[in-house]
């Protein structure tokens, strides 16, 4: 754990030296990578500058990983510009669902959020790599990427999209449930499946002969209830925060999809900051990337020991092998669209 938590720093460093590099000595006019971040914990120009309140966008509930790694990416921003800069956390989706938001912070008038890469392939087509099926193979190897070059370089892409990217969060692995006995690959044929909003996603289920139903995350649970839909995905945390265990009681672990989450700000906002806050927002959301690490790996065994209290009825995949030849053609009809990533998804193993 330790050493993994060392090598997990280095990496960072790694790749913020690169960004420093990248940004060399050009101004930049406050751009990503304009080489202007602080030492960790600086505050150097912290108190100096406008005051601004501003809001952060959550899907999830205050106990869950990523609103806490929301939070304590707030808490470093505040104590860093000594309470110039506030960033109240909205949890629960009380600010929308996570489509509605991305639009709302491209237009400025919700200014930060943590969202799934899932949706954000709508709106950055770089993030549809996110959602092609077994392209990774643990969540070590999704750090591995996201810190690396590539991966960081990513946030600066979005720029293209009227956002800026400021941090990834862990989401660990995505398998099936469903209301009915679900135990192979088989018992998908011909099911109604919930799936993330996104194109990719419509082919995945296709290829495993499914019909997918694209609907926002909190229309689930009761489209589960009511028969409106057979199964949906996710991963042991939001199956179990959400309570979608309840009405969905079997679980397949094929672990199809590592979708990661990403902390965004609105280009529009982004721009107006100063160098100097700039540094600061980006630098505390890079610092709550391991508390929210640590936070998962807890929540994550917390919930898989509560569905199965509740008696979820829980099937391993002891053989890969079917699921990834049944998806192979998707991956297969986007290789060309994603060949750069993916080749950096393949190095990162
Ligand atoms: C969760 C993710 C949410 C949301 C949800 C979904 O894993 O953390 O942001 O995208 O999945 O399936 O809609």
């Amino acid at each position: 754990m330790n050493k993994n938590k060392n090598k997990r720093w280095g990496m960072i460093a790694m790749a913020f030296t690169a960004v420093l590099l990248m940004g060399g000595c050009g101004s930049g006019g406050g751009k990503a990578g304009d080489g202007s971040a602080q030492p960790s914990g600086s505050k150097a120009g912290g108190s100096d500058g406008p005051t601004y309140s501003f809001r952060l966008a959550e899907a999830h509930p205050a106990d869950y990983p990523t609103t806490k790694g929301d939070m304590k990416f707030a808490e470093l921003v505040k104590e860093r510009t000594n309470g110039r800069i506030t960033i109240d956390v909205f949890p629960s989706a009380q600010l929308g669902e996570e489509k509605a938001v991305i639009e709302q912070v491209q237009l400025g008038a919700i200014e930060f959020t943590r969202v799934s890469t899932g949706p954000m392939a709508e709106f950055n087509k770089d993030f549809g790599v996110f959602s092609l099926p077994y392209i990774f193979d643990s969540d070590e190897h999704v750090w591995n990427f996201l810190l690396g070059e590539t991966g960081m370089s990513m946030l600066d892409g979005l720029q293209s999209s009227g956002l800026q990217g400021l941090g990834w969060y862990s989401s660990g692995s995505r398998s099936f449930y469903s209301a009915k006995p679900l135990k192979s690959i088989d018992d998908l044929k011909g099911k109604k499946i919930r799936v993330q909003e996104n194109k990719l996603n419509l082919a995945i289920m296709d290829a495993l002969g499914a019909s997918a139903t694209p609907m926002a995350y909190g229309e689930v649970y009761s489209s589960l209830q009511t028969g409106v839909i057979d199964a949906a995905e996710n991963n042991y945390p939001s199956y179990y925060s959400s309570k979608h265990y309840e009405v969905a009681p079997y679980l397949l672990l094929d672990q199809h999809q590592r979708v990661p989450e990403v902390l965004l700000v609105s280009k529009t906002v982004w721009d107006k900051l100063s160098e100097e806050d700039q540094a600061i927002i980006r630098q505390a959301a890079l610092d709550s990337i391991d508390y929210q690490r640590e936070e998962w790996a807890k929540y994550e065994k917390e919930s898989e020991e509560a569905v199965r209290a509740a008696g979820v009825t829980i099937t391993e995949v002891t053989d890969l092998q079917p699921w990834k030849d049944a998806v192979k053609p998707v991956i297969e009809s986007y290789r060309s669209e994603y060949r750069n990533v993916l080749d950096a998804i393949e190095a990162a193993k």
